[in-house]
């Protein structure tokens, strides 16, 4: 693999693409005051900085406030890019029909929500129930009264503390705005405050917006099932017209896909010399069509640039978050289109053509013709595809996961449906817990690295692990989502993998996803008859980097999971904010950040918390 990384580099120089490689190099050494978060800009009185010499800022703001405004911004922004994405799906949910580009593919999903929203279903007709279940969910973003409606899916004793704690979210649009208005210069100081802020505006997210966006997801494009694919850069095909969908929006993906099967495209592609057409994705549209269709996955964040390195990608389109605007400048150093599709992910020198639920799949079908058309213009000499691939099976939504679970022990085959068995082997010993691993790569450690290492650890120890974005694609780079990584497990988790036939770890999906991740560990405190931040289950982000990321450690937090991260939120600045966010929120929640840049010392503990975990409930 590193020597494939390494032909790669060199493909780069010999067409003098700069990489993020490059740009690493000369971003290093970053800016101490950005990276402890007292930089502050919020108004044009300063920028100010706080420095030994200058305690406070212009208007007297101290490192406390500018560090604690800083974080709250930025999980504002997070919170404020998965709902957005949420909300384009509910419209494309409000303009489905029979006959149209969007239907409904989870009937049964849509009449639970629609009944737990209050929407009359009997006697009508699916769209009609499918058309004002979007309304009403459009009405969490800008509602005047009340708060998320997904709250009451939590726990009683996670929305009691909530709602003591008073960090029940209101309307998502509002904590959003408040989280503004709040850090808007002259406004909140007190760190104390910024943070709670900042916990409600997160469970807008991870209980509003994202909960959201993958339900209506769902709805419309199928609840995911167990299926197998590949992974990795060798997914690409020499003699195949190589398509890449790469960002977050399954709208736009769902489409693509669907369009690159059409069999006078596949002939098109053909009769220009093709063996057919190869659509791959990238990122977390990789995890979105990989659980839905099966469709193999080029890689993960910091492997964009090499897919088009390759030399032999046709097209990459892109609709939004984690597209790196270097993609333009890279892609005229090949062949490659790169293909733009939505006003909010803008980038010069691509090609943007806006995709419009109405005229969806035509536009598609237009891309797919482009890339076969473009098939012709690849440069056989600047062709590098490395071998290396690995299979994987994908596709664990929680109503897969009871459905394997219910394996695990033969005394509860009459209580299908539930987590009992799952708690039974935590309880038995047989598992020792789970953890979550979620997020991104970071160029701040080596990619991948954190996550294999901090992976393979808790395997050995009899940890389940579910994994999620970025990081499910590390699993799968590395084997781990086969099923015969069970060997590379310990005694219990083994024996578990080979009763319900599951691999060690269960790839949950996109970073949206995440909420998914809240619903299981909720599922799981609830049979169990205790609070979701009772049972040995955590969060782990080992190489995390989007604001998306701060936002979602926040709302694990607020669930009560504790989260152990692998780089640094950029608060160091301030003692206050790093008590915190490490033992502060302890107090409001039940749960924090450990933070350690060391793999190996932050699986320790992780194990230590879940042991912790378990004594407390007495097993
Ligand atoms: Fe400086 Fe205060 Fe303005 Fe921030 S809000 S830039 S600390 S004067
Ligand atoms: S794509 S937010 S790098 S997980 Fe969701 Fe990956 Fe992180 Fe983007």
């Amino acid at each position: 693999m590193e020597a494939d990384t390494a032909k790669l580099r060199e493909q780069a120089c010999s067409v003098c693409a700069e990489t993020w490689e490059d740009r690493v190099k000369v971003q290093t050494p970053h800016c101490k005051f950005g990276e402890d978060g007292i930089c502050c800009k919020n108004c044009s009185m300063g920028p100010c900085r706080i420095t030994p010499k200058a305690q406070r800022g212009i208007c007297g703001a101290d490192a406390h406030a500018i560090a604690g405004r800083n974080y709250l911004r930025t999980i504002a922004a997070g919170t404020s890019a998965h709902s957005d994405h949420a909300r384009e799906i509910l419209h494309v949910l409000h303009r489905s029909s029979a006959d149209g580009n969007y239907r409904i593919r989870d009937e049964a999903k849509l009449i639970a929500l629609a009944k737990e929203y209050g929407v009359t279903t009997e006697g009508r007709d699916i769209y009609d129930i499918a058309h004002e279940v979007a309304e009403v969910g459009l009405q969490e973003f800008g509602k005047s009264f009340g708060t998320q409606n997904f709250i009451k899916r939590a726990t009683p004793e996670r929305q009691k503390v909530w709602h003591d704690q008073d960090i029940e979210p209101r309307a998502i649009d509002r904590e959003i705005a408040t989280a503004l208005h709040m850090t808007h210069m002259g406004n909140t100081a007190d760190a104390e405050v910024l943070i709670r802020q900042g916990l409600r505006t997160s469970i807008a997210n991870g209980w509003g917006g994202s909960m959201l966006g993958t339900e209506v997801t769902d709805i419309l494009f199928g609840t995911p099932t167990v299926r197998n694919t590949e992974g990795n850069l060798g997914v690409l095909e020499k003699d195949m017209v190589n398509v890449v969908v790469h960002g977050h929006d399954p709208a736009f993906s769902e489409m693509v896909v669907t369009a690159a099967e059409v069999k006078e495209l596949v002939d098109y592609a053909k009769s220009k010399g093709a063996k057919g057409i190869n659509l791959v994705g990238l990122c977390c549209t990789a995890n979105e069509i990989a659980m839905r269709h099966g469709v193999r996955m080029a890689g993960n964040f910091l492997q964009q640039e090499n897919v088009i390195l390759t030399g032999a990608v046709e097209m990459m389109c892109v609709d939004v978050q984690c597209i790196f605007p270097a993609l333009s400048a890279l892609s005229e150093c090949f062949h490659t289109k790169f293909v733009t599709s939505s006003p909010i992910a803008r980038i010069p020198g691509s090609l943007y053509i806006e995709f419009k639920p109405e005229t969806a799949f035509d536009q598609a079908k237009d891309l797919i013709k482009m890339a076969i058309d473009n098939f012709q213009n690849r440069d056989p000499n600047k062709v590098f595809i490395p071998a290396t691939k690995q299979t994987a099976t994908v596709g664990y939504p929680c109503e897969q996961i009871i459905k394997h679970l219910d394996g695990v022990t033969n005394s509860h085959v009459d209580e299908l449906g539930s987590y009992r068995p799952a708690i039974d082997a935590i309880k038995a010993g047989v598992l020792r817990g789970a953890v979550a691993i979620v997020g991104c790569n970071n160029p701040r450690v080596r990619p991948d690295y954190s996550h294999f290492e901090i992976m393979k650890e808790l395997l050995q120890n009899d940890v389940l692990i579910v994994a999620t974005g970025c990081a499910a694609q590390v699993a799968t780079k590395a084997g781990l989502l086969d099923r015969e990584a069970k060997y590379l497990c310990g005694a219990g988790l083994r024996r578990v993998c080979e009763l319900v036939n599951i691999p060690p770890i269960l790839h949950m999906g996109a970073c949206v996803d995440i909420s998914r991740m809240m619903l299981l560990a909720t599922g799981i405190a609830k049979d169990w008859g205790v609070d979701t931040t009772q049972i040995p289950v955590v969060g782990c982000a080992p190489e995390w980097m989007s604001e998306k990321a701060v936002s979602i450690a926040n709302y694990v937090v607020s669930t009560g999971l504790d989260v152990y991260l692998g780089i640094e939120p950029q608060v160091k600045g301030s003692t206050q904010m790093m008590e915190l966010i490490t033992q502060g929120t302890r107090k409001i929640t039940g749960a924090g950040y450990i933070i350690n840049k060391d793999p190996h010392e932050l699986v320790k503990t992780i194990l230590d918390g879940i042991e912790a975990k378990r004594a407390a409930l007495g097993i």
